[in-house]
């Protein structure tokens, strides 16, 4: 028997990302629920050939629900999250809600997959930040060969990060532009057609932003408490497709061809490293992709033991809904779930 699997955000960027994968990697589901807020209710959203009919979040009975894929923002999730979980679902979810609460896993399969065994104390494992998931993999191997001391990561977001009213946002700007009519800004706190904005999420005491903040903290949950971690993180009216120019100080030596070496054969990473124009990947060619691209690799001769990389992940799939699915997989694969029993 088969999993029953909710999706909730189904109307959402991610949401109907996490409804794709889910038909293109055939996950083991016999059943699949597309959930939204009441305003939903009843439109459609696809589901590989077919499409499914939105369901309100507010009046959805999750007690034969196996595993619930969540991405309706923090609020939402803060509220409903433990609720799902009362009704024996396992929830993964992808806001920030609960990544920080030592009693929830956060989880990139390719860097701490057995962290998943920890679900069972709330029912609940986190996805992380989008800019966080696609550093991770590509750290995770070069930290396993030469230990990293210190990263400093500036990014280059795109606006489906800040999800649909983000994308209609940077659509909306650009058009006006076109046709000169009056920008009309309410996402973002700057024009961000033919514009870039070094502030996502909001600030804090120290200066740093929120999403800043959390590349520091998700690395240290899911990597290695001891790496110094620094962040810049810029919006930039790019549609798909998150950015990062990273440089990492390693405990021990490591050269520009190991790392490229160590990185080619590890999961997850695909490395595109050719020096001549147009031999790196650029978020335009890594959306609709599963994997982390790594161009640009090369020693960074300022600090003892350096390399300076370019990093690039659709952050809709690895960034949420793929990395979301990949858990739900480990999940399976380690047969820490069963299937409910549901009259047939
Ligand atoms: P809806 O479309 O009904 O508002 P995105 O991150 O792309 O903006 O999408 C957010 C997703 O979260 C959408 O599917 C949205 O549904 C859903 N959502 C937002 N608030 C709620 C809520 N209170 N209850 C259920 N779903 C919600
Ligand atoms: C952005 N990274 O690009 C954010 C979106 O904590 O899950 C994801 C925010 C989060 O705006």
């Amino acid at each position: 028997m088969g999993f029953k699997v909710a999706v909730v955000g189904a109307t959402g960027n991610v949401g109907r990302e996490m409804l794709d994968i889910l038909a293109e990697r055939a996950f083991p589901a016999d059943e699949v629920v597309a959930i939204a807020s009441r305003r939903s209710q009843g439109t459609e959203v696809s589901f590989g050939d077919r499409t499914l009919k939105v369901k309100a979040l507010d009046t959805y009975d999750f007690s034969d629900v196996d595993i619930c894929l969540m991405s309706a923002g923090g609020e939402t999730s803060k509220e409903w999250s433990p609720r799902i979980a009362a009704q024996g679902a396992v929830v993964i979810d992808n806001s920030s809600a609960w990544r920080y609460d030592p009693d929830v896993p956060l989880v990139v399969p390719e860097v701490n997959a057995e962290a998943v065994r920890d679900f069972k104390k709330k029912g609940i494992i986190a996805n992380p930040n989008c800019s966080t998931a696609q550093l991770v993999v590509a750290l995770k191997p070069l930290h396993d060969h030469a230990k990293i001391l210190r990263v400093v990561v500036s990014t280059y977001q795109s606006v489906s990060g800040a999800g649909k009213e983000g994308m209609d946002e940077l659509d909306r700007q650009t058009k006006a532009i076109y046709s000169l009519q009056d920008l009309q800004q309410n996402k973002f706190p700057k024009r961000i057609a033919f514009n870039l904005i070094p502030q996502i999420d909001t600030f804090m005491e120290d200066g740093f932003t929120k999403e800043e903040w959390k590349m520091m903290v998700e690395t240290k949950k899911m990597l290695d408490p001891k790496i110094k971690l620094t962040a810049t993180c810029v919006r930039v009216p790019v549609f798909i497709g998150h950015s990062e120019s990273v440089n990492v100080e390693f405990e021990n030596p490591i050269t520009a061809d190991e790392a490229r070496d160590i990185l080619r054969a590890a999961p997850g990473v695909v490395v595109i490293d050719k020096r001549e124009p147009g031999g790196y990947v650029t978020p335009h060619e890594a959306a609709g992709e599963d994997a982390t691209y790594v161009s640009r690799i090369r020693e960074d001769i300022t600090v003892e033991n350096g390399l300076a990389f370019w990093c690039v992940s659709d952050n809709l799939r690895k960034g949420a809904a793929l990395n979301a699915i990949q858990i739900a997989e480990s999940l399976v694969n380690r047969s820490l779930i069963q299937a409910k029993k549901r009259a047939a």
